[in-house]
């Protein structure tokens, strides 16, 4: 399998929302590779880092406060276009637009709490893993599903 990765993170109203198990397996039962995992609560320093690109819209202010207000679990997901098919298995950024079966469509309601991050894109990917991550703490393995995953 080839070796995407993306960056998912479960923002602190879906680790309160107690939500945490229900998206992991979504990834998991897809297929995908859980490679890095961990809870942290982000400075607001370190929220405005992550959403550097949206610096200039009127909710920045507020959504850094939000990400930075409680623990959120951090993770890097691995598969075969994991990048594009994480962002529909999350669903449309307003949960209002979302579909049915999306996780955002699913658990959430409005934007300002839509629960899920995931990477845009294979530059943003790699950005926020970094950001995120130190290299140690991605774990490179062998599913043992991969034979069955892949064919
Ligand atoms: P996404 O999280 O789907 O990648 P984004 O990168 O455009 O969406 O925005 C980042 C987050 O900012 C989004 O998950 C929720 C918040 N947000 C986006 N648009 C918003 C809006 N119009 N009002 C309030 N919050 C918004
Ligand atoms: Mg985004």
């Amino acid at each position: 399998a080839e070796l995407e990765r993306t960056f998912i993170a479960i923002k602190p109203d879906g680790v309160q929302r107690g939500l945490i198990a229900e998206i992991i397996s979504r990834f998991e039962q897809k297929g995908y590779k859980l490679v890095a995992i961990k809870l942290v609560v982000p400075s607001k320093e370190f929220a405005q880092k992550h959403y550097h690109d949206l610096s200039e819209r009127p909710f920045f202010n507020g959504l850094c406060d939000f990400l930075s207000s409680g623990p959120v679990l951090a993770m890097v997901w691995e598969g075969e276009g994991v990048i594009k098919y994480g962002r529909k298995l999350i669903g449309a950024t307003d949960p209002q637009k979302s579909e049915p079966g999306t996780i955002r469509g699913d658990l959430a309601v409005v934007v300002g709490r839509n629960i899920i991050h995931g990477s845009d894109g294979p530059e943003t990917a790699v950005d926020e893993i970094n950001l995120w991550f130190k290299p140690e703490e991605l774990v490179n393995y062998t599913s043992n599903a991969e034979k069955w995953v892949y064919g």
